[in-house]
């Protein structure tokens, strides 16, 4: 089996109360799990088997015939990501160049914050609200189910997963309530400034 589940960045308890280790449960160990596993199964007898997530995601983007293949890989990459985005403590506000490019592209963190918040409760149905570095500045996104920014020319930032297996245990239909917790106590911006940095 190529691809494995990488391991959470904390105990699967370290984020509660704002997600509860039930949700972690299920979220990482059974929906993660399943997208590594469709994952293993759709390019069993491929080259695409010993290939990077991300080299799967750019093989087969666009490819309406691999359309299995590229949603169960970018599940992959965007949970992966997603975890990251989180951590113990988290919020507050970042520093350094990070802050400076969210003033410029935002007019300040609040604004930021608001504009996110927004494409997190707008994306209808499932998917991901995203801030993304593209073009030499940083923009809000939203994708739709499994999309992912990095089949769009747009290096990731941070994301959120709006899909409701990430929050309706912890917070049922309440997602703008999911998204502000996300933001005041989880968001890693240490993460986020290290994903500019390569950017
Ligand atoms: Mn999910």
């Amino acid at each position: 089996m190529a691809f494995e589940l990488p391991a959470l960045p904390y105990a699967k308890d370290a984020l509660a109360p704002h997600i509860s280790a039930n949700t972690l449960d299920f979220h990482y160990g059974k929906h993660h799990n399943t997208y590594v596993t469709n994952l293993n199964n759709l390019t069993a007898n491929s080259p695409l088997n010993s290939a990077s997530v991300e080299e799967v995601i750019g093989e087969v983007a666009g490819n309406a015939d691999k359309i299995g293949v590229f949603n169960n890989a970018a599940q992959v990459w965007n949970h992966t990501f997603y975890w990251h985005c989180m951590k113990p403590g988290g919020g507050g506000a970042p520093s350094g160049e990070l802050a400076a490019e969210i003033d410029k592209a935002f007019g300040g963190l609040d604004k930021f914050l608001e504009e996110f918040k927004n494409a997190a409760v707008t994306q209808f149905g499932s998917g991901w609200a995203w801030l993304v570095a593209d073009g030499g500045s940083l923009k809000i996104a939203k994708t739709g189910n499994a999309d992912t920014p990095l089949a769009h020319g747009q290096t990731p930032l941070l994301t959120v997963d709006v899909w409701e297996h990430a929050y309706y245990l912890d917070f049922q239909n309440r997602r703008p309530d999911y998204v502000q917790s996300f933001l005041d106590n989880l968001i890693n911006w240490d993460f986020v400034a290290e994903n500019l940095g390569k950017a």
